[in-house]
């Protein structure tokens, strides 16, 4: 019975092989019928069309904006260019912002010029005649300091020479610091992608040889105007990430105007802000936002900076490190990415020359949640560098709420 059985198998199994072996393609196709007019299969570019980038595709960089190497390509023209500073040499505590231009870029990949309208801003920054441009990084040496911080200043300088790609001045977007340059031209304007802090030191000296002392809006949890660090015996290693402001105030770089924003760290003592008002700043601590609200705020440093050429530089770790914890000095107890975006929308129409974001360190990130945060907050400051003035309130279709008369 087994035998008889094993029979029947194998004979089922040998006549579905030679049915298998009729139904061969053949090795010739010459019984294959061609129209030699047609190609053999469609293209993709005659089925699909253009090869678009997709929000997780495409080669990266900030918010799929056109990409150049602008130091080299000197035909490249723009008004508003994104540079990726990646210097992280100068740290106190953990390093790793080297990184900070590739996870901004990389948190910026959902953002783009065809979706750049925000309903915050009533406003697309991409489509309001400045045009935008991420001229890719500063090859800064990782090995000595004197020597990047000098490339920085060079890198910064030979942007800030070029001509401005929008000839017409009535262009709906606006460069309120277009008048303020000593030699009477209008001058591109950065955001540059750091990096650590140290990198305002060498973007102060360029804005300096432009526009005179220069007044900066300054968020951060640290006061980073300290003269030294205990231990520092040579004049580059005076250059840190918490000394900067107090070399660019001896070099006389800074206007006696400028201002911190969320102020939160541990200090030697009183003498800490002393020194620091000695170096031109006044201060907004984390804390004041619960009494003088946001708006209060805006309005103290909107009056502490005048109409002085306005320098921005933003510290990721303003924001509580528990919305944004790649950075290297974290400390507890920060504003949220929301209360600092707002702040930002308040500020817009000043004379800004300039702006960066720096201290994002990706190593430390969980879920890219601090390179998505900077992202966005580089978009708002796109958008507060081309508004005329803070967005107004309106009547948005389909809203719930009605402004009242004299907020539209
Ligand atoms: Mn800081």
């Amino acid at each position: 019975m087994y035998m008889k059985s094993l029979l029947v198998l194998v004979s089922a199994a040998l006549s579905l092989a030679n049915a298998h072996q009729h139904h061969q393609i053949p090795l010739s196709n010459e019984h294959i019928q061609h129209d030699a007019t047609k190609p053999l299969q469609e293209t993709w570019l005659s089925k699909y069309g253009a090869q678009i980038d997709q929000p997780f595709s495409g080669p990266l960089s900030f918010s799929h904006l056109p990409y150049s190497r602008c130091l080299e390509d000197e035909s490249a023209e723009f008004d508003i260019a994104i540079l990726g500073m990646p210097f992280d040499t100068a740290v106190t505590y953990r390093s790793g912002a080297r990184f900070g231009p590739y996870a901004i870029r990389s948190g910026s990949r959902r953002q783009k010029e065809s979706r750049g309208y925000t309903m915050s801003w009533g406003a697309n920054p991409y489509t309001m005649g400045a045009k935008m441009m991420d001229c890719g990084d500063v090859p800064v040496s990782p090995f000595d300091n004197a020597l990047a911080v000098d490339q920085m200043e060079v890198a910064y300088a030979s942007l800030l020479a070029r001509n401005v790609s929008a000839k017409d001045l009535d262009v709906s977007a606006v460069n309120p610091a277009r008048h303020l340059a000593l030699d009477g031209l209008e001058h591109p304007r950065i955001v540059s992608l750091g990096g650590d802090h140290t990198i305002v030191l060498p973007i102060l000296r360029a804005l300096h040889k432009i526009y005179g002392p220069i007044s900066v809006i300054h968020f951060d949890a640290h006061l980073d105007t300290w003269p030294a660090y205990p231990g520092t015996s040579t004049d580059q290693s005076r250059i840190t990430h918490g000394t900067f402001f107090y070399m660019a105030k001896e070099e006389g770089l800074m206007s006696n105007q400028s201002v911190h924003a969320g102020i939160r760290c541990k200090l030697a003592g009183i003498e800490d802000l002393e020194n620091d008002e000695e170096v031109g700043f006044q201060l907004i601590s984390t804390d004041d936002i619960d009494d003088y609200g946001v708006n209060g705020i805006i309005q103290r440093i909107r009056e502490r900076v005048g109409d002085t050429p306005v320098y921005l530089s933003l510290d990721i770790d303003v924001i509580d490190p528990g919305l944004a914890p790649a950075t290297g000095t974290p400390e507890a107890g920060g504003w949220t990415t929301r209360e600092v975006k707002r702040i930002i929308r308040g500020l817009a129409g000043l004379n800004f020359v300039g702006a960066d974001i720096v201290e994002v360190s990706p190593a430390y990130d969980n879920a890219e949640i601090t390179g998505i945060a900077a992202a966005d907050l580089v978009h708002d400051f796109l958008s507060m560098l081309v508004a005329k003035e803070p967005p107004k309130r309106f009547a948005r279709p389909g809203s719930i709420w009605v402004p009242a008369k004299d907020e539209l």
